[in-house]
Order: C-alpha cells, then structure tokens, then sequence
C-alpha cells in the first residue's frame, strides 16, 4: 500500500528498533490520543492520566543513559517526538518539558546524589518536573534575567519571577536558572518549598491540552545541596535548550504531516463542480508541495540525529533544523487548513490545531528571528546580538 507521506523510503534509513520506537508511540497516539484531543483542547486539560503510559513506553528522559532511564538513541527519540506532535504539539511538549529540560539538566549538570534522587522517578513518571528559564520581561535574552539567587551561609534564598513555564503547577521539582554574583546557576527547587508559587497562565489560544504557569520565587530558601554544580553560566540551561529544540525540528515534521494527511483524506472524499477536489491541479499543486516539505524536513532530522548519536551535531545545526521545519510545518497546517474550506476551523479536523500549536513551537525554545541570527553569526562570524 503507497504511504502519501513517505516519497523517500524513510523505512530504509532506519534500523528495525527505530522503526519499532516509531510503530509503537504511533499506535499509542492512534488509540489514547487522536480519539480524546479535540476534548482535552477544548475544555483546555491537559491529561495527567497518560503520564504511566507516556514512562511504561519509555518515552521520559527517552535519551538518557542510566539512573533508571530508557537510553535510547537520539534518532529513536526523534521518531517519537514526530508520532506523538502527530498527535498534538502540547502530549510531544510534555515529554521534551520532563526529559530533554528537567531531567537533561539534572542528568548533565547535577551531583551523583542528585540523579540518584530524582532521575529515576522522573523516568518512572511519578515525579514530573518544570524548567524556569525565561522571564515576564523576555524570553529571548535570558543572560538580562532578574531572578536572583543571594548566598545565605551555606545555602541560598531566590526571588523572581518566571513565565511560561511548562507544567510547573503540576510538577514536584521546578529547575530554576538564577543569576548568583558568580553569573548564572541553576537550582533544584522542590515545588512544596515555602516560596514557590505556579498560576497556570489561562485563555491560551494554542497548546490548549497542556500546561504553562507563570511562577513566582518569593523569599525562597534553598539549601547549598540545591546547586546543580555542573552549570556555570548561560551555558548550563543552553546546553538543556539544545535537547528540547532537537526534539521540535522532528515533532514540527509529525503536525504537519498530519495536517497533510488530513487535506489528502478530505479532498479525496469532498466533490465539488462534479469532482473530487484531489481532481484539479490546484489541489494537487498544494498536496504535492507540503509532501515535498515533509520529506525534507524529515531527511534533515534524520541527519541532524545521526549527527547527534555520533556526538558531532552543532549549536548551529540544531538552529536550522528548528527554524526551517518550525517555519515549513506552520505554513502546511495552515495550507491544510484551507483546503478544508469552513470545516477546517472546527475541532472535527486537526490542522488548524496544530496550526495554533505551532504558534507556540515557533516561539520557544529560540524564535525564528534567533535561530536566523544564530546562523547569521555562524556564516558572517558577526553577532548581531551584541
Ligand atoms: P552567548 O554569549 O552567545 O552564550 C553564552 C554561553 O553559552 C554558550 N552557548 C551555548 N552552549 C551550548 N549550546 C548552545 N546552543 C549555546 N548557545 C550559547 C556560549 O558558547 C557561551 O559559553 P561560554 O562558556 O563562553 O560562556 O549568549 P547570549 O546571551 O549572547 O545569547 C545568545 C542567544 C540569543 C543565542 C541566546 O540567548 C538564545 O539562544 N536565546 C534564546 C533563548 C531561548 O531559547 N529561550 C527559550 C527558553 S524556553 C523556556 O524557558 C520554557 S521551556 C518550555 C516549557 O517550559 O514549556
């Protein structure tokens, strides 16, 4: 049977545990998530009672060695991240949130102790966990962050404020980015510690099945066993960046796969003028264009993740895989959604959904504008940061 999606062979790049990973998160979204989304995004719930089976498959903290984590490779991670975006932009959310920011940061940069304690019930999905990088006042240049962290004898007290923050009214450990007088540090922060407060932020016009909070650090004390020693600087919580945005740039390839999928389906079935709308060559030309899309930004998460599982991808690399496939599956969403025609606007269809999705994907984790002049600084050698 021909597969509409697939123009390259994509079967044949991959190796029989990949396309495993991939067949099993697919049947996972087909059956628990395709038939309750347009629920959950319309009643704005995100579903807390998948978290067992998002862990019992192995997709939290998917690419982290050890400490109770399934280990699996950044390509299997990446397939995955395209099957459950598939299904929508705020299921494939949680999991970067918890296992590419959370845990990759306690992985990366925390003490022995530290992922003793907390990486193996984060994999095991009884302990959920936020990142608190960026601020009310931007989200762009997190080295101009307030969020301050003040040395207290041994330990610490933090005031700030966070926003945007990705499941932290529902999470029990909030990684929190401060500057200290020795530039920035990260922090563990236990969410029940005396100080801590999340107000998930309402009337979101996209991501509407999953969570983000404002959060508010009021006098927070914090012992000196907090301190994930590893991260010195912007670096630490980049390094966390880099996981998450190699995730989008296969995810953003699942929702607009689907979106085209979903224009294939309906212009096949609607007549119009006496035909199929798959008939004119309109349609065909409009079809034809996002397959082709959907192919290339998959090739170049698959190289991208080849790089990755041979430890070479670059900073850079990363850049142009998030700002070209955020930027190509937006305009198929949004495409898809047209030849749809009125019944493109309702819940019954999934591409104005991840259409509005999108608008969040394209925005965090770097916007375009950053991710074009991160590679404006690669190729010229100028920052046109500072
Ligand atoms: P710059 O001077 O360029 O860099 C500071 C230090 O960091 C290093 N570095 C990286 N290291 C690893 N990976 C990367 N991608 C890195 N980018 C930079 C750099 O080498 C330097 O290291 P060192 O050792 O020399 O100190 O820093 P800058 O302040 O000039 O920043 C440049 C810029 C604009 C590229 C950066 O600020 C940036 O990427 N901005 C975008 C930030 C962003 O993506 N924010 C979204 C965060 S998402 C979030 O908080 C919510 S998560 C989603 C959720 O919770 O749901």
């Amino acid at each position: 049977m021909i597969d509409p999606s697939d123009l390259i062979d994509l079967d044949g790049l991959l190796t029989d545990g990949e396309r495993a990973v991939r067949d099993g998160v697919r049947e996972f979204v087909d059956t628990e998530i395709r038939p309750n989304i347009a629920g959950w995004y319309d009643r704005a719930e995100f579903p807390l009672e998948l978290v067992p089976r998002l862990a019992e498959l192995g997709l939290l903290g998917m690419h982290i060695e050890g400490y109770g984590c399934p280990g699996r490779s950044s390509v299997e991670y990446g397939l995955a991240a395209l099957e459950l975006e598939a299904g929508d932009s705020g299921l494939r959310t949680f999991v970067s949130v918890q296992g590419s920011l959370a845990m990759s940061a306690i992985a990366k940069h925390g003490t022995e102790e530290q992922k003793n304690e907390w990486l193996p019930a984060m994999a095991a999905g009884s302990v959920l966990g936020c990142f608190g990088l960026t601020e009310p006042a931007g989200g762009s240049d997190p080295g101009s962050m307030l969020t301050f962290a003040k040395k207290d004898g041994d330990g610490w007290i933090l005031n700030g404020s966070k926003r945007w923050i990705g499941l932290a009214s529902v999470a029990q450990v909030a990684i929190i980015w401060a500057m200290t007088d020795d530039g920035v540090r990260g922090f563990l922060v236990p969410t029940d510690t005396r100080g801590f407060t999340a107000t998930p932020i309402a009337q979101k016009l996209s991501m509407r099945a999953s969570i983000q909070c404002d959060v508010e650090l009021t006098d927070l004390r914090l012992p000196g066993t907090a301190l994930l020693p590893g991260a010195k600087g912007l670096r630490g919580p980049f390094e966390c960046l880099n996981e998450a945005r190699y995730g989008i740039i296969w995810g953003a390839m699942g929702a607009a796969r689907d979106s085209y999928l979903a224009a294939l389906d309906y212009s096949k079935e609607r007549l119009q003028f006496g035909k199929p709308l798959a008939g004119y060559q309109l349609t065909q030309l409009k079809l034809v264009d996002m397959a082709l899309e959907i192919n290339k930004g998959i090739l170049l998460a698959l190289q991208l993740g080849r790089l990755k599982d041979a430890g070479a991808v670059q900073p850079h690399q990363i850049s142009m895989g998030k700002l070209n496939n955020c930027r190509e599956a937006i305009a198929i969403c949004r495409e898809a959604r047209a030849m749809l025609g009125g019944n493109g606007i309702t819940l019954d269809h999934s591409p104005l959904r991840h259409a509005n999705n999108l608008e969040s994907v394209r925005t965090y984790e770097g916007t375009d504008e950053i991710h074009t002049l991160i590679l404006g600084n690669h190729i010229t050698g100028i920052s046109a940061f500072r």
